[in-house]
């Protein structure tokens, strides 16, 4: 069986990762490697990240000797939040949205996020609040990682409404309406979510590609 090892701290990213792909899969997280090194998110792009996560990971991992045996995949996502009005912001910043503002190193509590980005767009028009939801996720199997990074995108469409309502998900999700619903993602809860997000979009690309591959 392929073992796949999902390379983030964001507990919710592994919850959908997992409930997304389905049980064909065995399942490893850097739960079970805390001394994993920390990957520095500098690149411009979610791709850049996503591939700089994923290689950096497996190319450690080559070397561990507890690994599991057969085929290991690392599974790495990079996503975000792109705002029209706001030149497509906070994009590849949106874990640290809030911390840009005040100069606080590391990533941001949601709440501070959430804040930061209402007072961006106090101003704007309802029909001018238009966004996505970005995800990349980069995939390279270890010992193959001189090959880099294969990489699946996914986007879902909506807009930012002007208070937060709802309590699933996570980051963004109780500000974010999807398009053709009245109710935030984080109100619709995680199976609506997870048949329309960009991370359930990007999955479904990734699912052949590992069949196949
Ligand atoms: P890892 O780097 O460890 O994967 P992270 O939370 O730092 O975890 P990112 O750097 O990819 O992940 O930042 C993604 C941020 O974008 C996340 O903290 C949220 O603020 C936002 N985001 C991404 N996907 C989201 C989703 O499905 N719902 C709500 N917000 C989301």
């Amino acid at each position: 069986m392929t073992t796949l090892l999902i390379a983030t701290r964001n507990s919710h990213k592994v919850e959908e990762i997992r409930s997304i792909l389905g049980g064909d899969y065995c399942y490893l997280t850097l739960n079970e490697y805390p001394d994993a090194p920390e990957v520095e998110e500098d690149r411009d792009t979610f791709a850049g990240n996503a591939a700089k996560k994923a290689e950096e990971l497996a190319a450690w991992l080559s070397d561990r000797a507890d690994k599991p045996e057969g085929r290991l995949l690392v599974l790495a996502d990079d996503s975000g939040l792109e705002v029209d009005v706001l030149n497509g912001a906070p994009g590849v910043f949106s874990a640290r949205y809030a911390a840009l503002e005040t100069g606080d190193a590391g990533n941001s509590p949601d709440s501070e996020n959430n804040a930061r980005l209402l007072r961006e767009l106090k101003d704007a028009a309802a029909d001018r609040r238009t966004a996505r939801f970005r995800c990349v996720i980069a995939v390279v199997e270890v010992g193959e990682f001189e090959s880099g990074a294969e990489t699946f995108d996914g986007a879902c469409e909506g807009r930012i409404q002007s208070g937060p309502t709802g309590d699933a998900g996570f980051g963004y999700d109780p500000l974010f309406v999807p398009e053709g619903f009245e109710q935030s993602f984080a109100e619709l809860g995680e199976e609506t979510k997870n048949r329309l997000s960009h991370r359930a979009r990007a999955l479904e690309k990734l699912k052949p590609w590992l069949d196949a591959s």
